[in-house]
C-alpha cells in the first residue's frame, strides 16, 4: 500500500488534545441539549456524535445542515451547547452557523482541522483534529480524525456527569488504544477490496446499507463513492430498505452492507436475505470469523471486531478504500474531483 495512500486514511498521528473542557465543566455538566451543525462528511461525522453522545452522556443531542441551520430562528440559548464541525474551518454555512448561535447566547465548541482557520479561531472551545495537511479534496482522515473527539468528548462529559461508569469508561479507553492497530490491519484489506471494486467500477448506482452508529456509516461510504467516482450511490439505515429502496433491488444492485456482529445483527441477516432472494449482489463488511454473512454475501471484507460505539472508525475504512479503487480503475481524479473545492467558502 503506498505513503499516499496510508497518509490518506489513517487516523492522525498527533496527539488530540480537547482544550477547554475543564475550564467549561460546569457548561457541559448542567447542558440541556447539543446540537451539532455541519456539512458533508462532516455533517455525517456529526450524526455518528449523536449516537455516542447520547448514549455515553444522556445528554438530547440533534444534528443539522449548517446550510439550513443558519436560516432558521433554532430555539438555543446560554443552557445549549453547539457544536460546530468543519475540517477546513472556512465553510461559510458553518461560519454562519456558528456566528447564529453565538448571538443567541450558546456555547460553541468546534472541531476543526486547520490551525487558526476562521472557524477555530471564532469558538469558546474546541480541538484540532491534527488531520492533514491534507492534498485530497475528499474528506477521508478527517472523519475518523473527527469520530475520535467525538469519542473523547463523550467519554470526558459522560464522566462529569456521572453518565458512565469506571469499568466501561476504562474499557473504552482501551479499546480506543487499540483501534489504530485494528485500522493498520483494515488498511492491508486493500488488494481484497481492489479485486471486489474491478468487478463493479462499471455499474451506476449502489445502495449502502447500515444500522444504528453505522448508519452515517453507510451515508459515508455513498458519498465517497459518489464524490471521487461520479458513481450515484444512496445510503439508508438497513431498517428503511422495506420502506421504498427495496423497490430499486434487482441483479443490477450492488448493496455494499455493514454487518458486523454487534448492533442487531440477525435484523442484517434477514436485510441480506431480502436483498439476495430480488438477486442484488451483496458486498459486506464482516468481523472476523463471520460465517452466517459469508453464506449468503457475494463479497466479504473482514475487519477486526470491537465495541460497537467504536466501530466507525473501523468500518469506514473498508469503504473508503472501495471508492478510491473504484475511481482509480475508472480513471478518475481521487485528488480533485470535478466541481468540489476543499472549503466551500461561499
Ligand atoms: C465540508 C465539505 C466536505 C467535502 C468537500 C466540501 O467541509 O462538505 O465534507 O468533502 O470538501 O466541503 P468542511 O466544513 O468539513 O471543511
Amino acid at each position: 500500500i503506498s505513503d499516499t495512500l496510508r497518509g490518506r486514511l489513517l487516523i492522525p498521528e498527533k496527539i488530540i488534545c480537547i482544550d477547554g473542557i475543564e475550564s467549561h465543566k460546569e457548561i457541559f455538566v448542567n447542558a440541556e441539549s447539543i446540537t451539532i451543525v455541519a456539512c458533508g462528511t462532516s455533517w455525517h461525522a456529526s450524526l455518528i456524535g449523536e449516537y455516542l453522545l447520547e448514549e455515553l452522556t444522556r445528554i438530547r443531542v440533534e444534528v443539522e445542515y449548517a446550510s439550513e441551520f443558519r436560516y432558521r430562528n433554532p430555539v438555543i440559548g446560554k443552557k445549549n451547547i453547539i457544536i460546530v464541525i468543519s475540517q477546513s474551518g472556512e465553510t461559510a454555512d458553518t461560519l454562519a452557523a456558528l456566528k447564529l448561535a453565538k448571538k443567541k447566547g450558546a456555547f460553541v465548541f468546534g472541531i476543526c482541522n486547520v490551525v487558526g482557520s476562521t472557524i477555530a479561531r471564532s469558538v469558546d472551545a474546541g480541538a484540532y483534529t491534527h488531520a492533514g495537511p491534507e492534498i485530497s479534496v475528499a474528506s477521508t482522515k478527517a472523519f475518523t480524525a473527527q469520530i475520535t473527539v467525538l469519542v473523547l468528548l463523550a467519554l470526558i462529559i459522560g464522566k462529569y456527569r456521572y453518565a458512565i461508569d469506571d469499568n466501561r469508561y476504562k474499557f473504552l479507553c482501551e479499546e480506543l488504544g487499540a483501534i489504530p492497530e485494528k485500522v493498520n490491519y483494515v488498511l492491508k484489506m486493500n488488494d481484497t477490496i481492489k479485486k471486489i471494486s474491478q468487478l463493479y467500477h462499471n455499474v451506476n448506482n449502489f445502495i449502502y446499507l447500515g444500522r444504528g452508529i453505522n448508519f452515517p456509516v453507510a451515508l459515508e461510504g455513498a458519498l465517497k463513492l459518489k464524490e471521487i467516482s461520479y458513481i450515484h450511490a444512496e445510503g439508508y439505515p438497513a431498517a428503511e430498505m422495506k420502506h421504498g429502496p427495496i423497490a430499486l433491488i434487482d441483479e443490477n444492485m450492488p448493496v455494499v452492507i455493514i454487518a458486523t456482529k454487534k448492533g442487531c445483527y440477525d435484523k442484517i441477516i434477514g436485510n441480506i436475505q431480502e436483498i439476495k432472494a430480488r438477486k442484488g449482489k451483496v458486498i459486506a463488511i464482516v468481523n472476523k470469523g463471520d460465517i452466517q454473512v459469508n453464506l449468503l454475501a457475494d463479497h466479504v471484507i473482514e475487519i477486526p471486531n470491537t465495541d460497537e460505539i467504536l466501530s466507525p472508525l473501523i468500518t469506514v475504512i473498508p469503504l473508503q478504500l472501495f471508492a478510491y479503487q473504484i475511481a482509480f480503475s475508472r480513471g478518475k481524479n481521487v485528488d480533485q474531483p470535478r466541481n468540489l473545492a476543499k472549503s466551500v467558502t461561499v
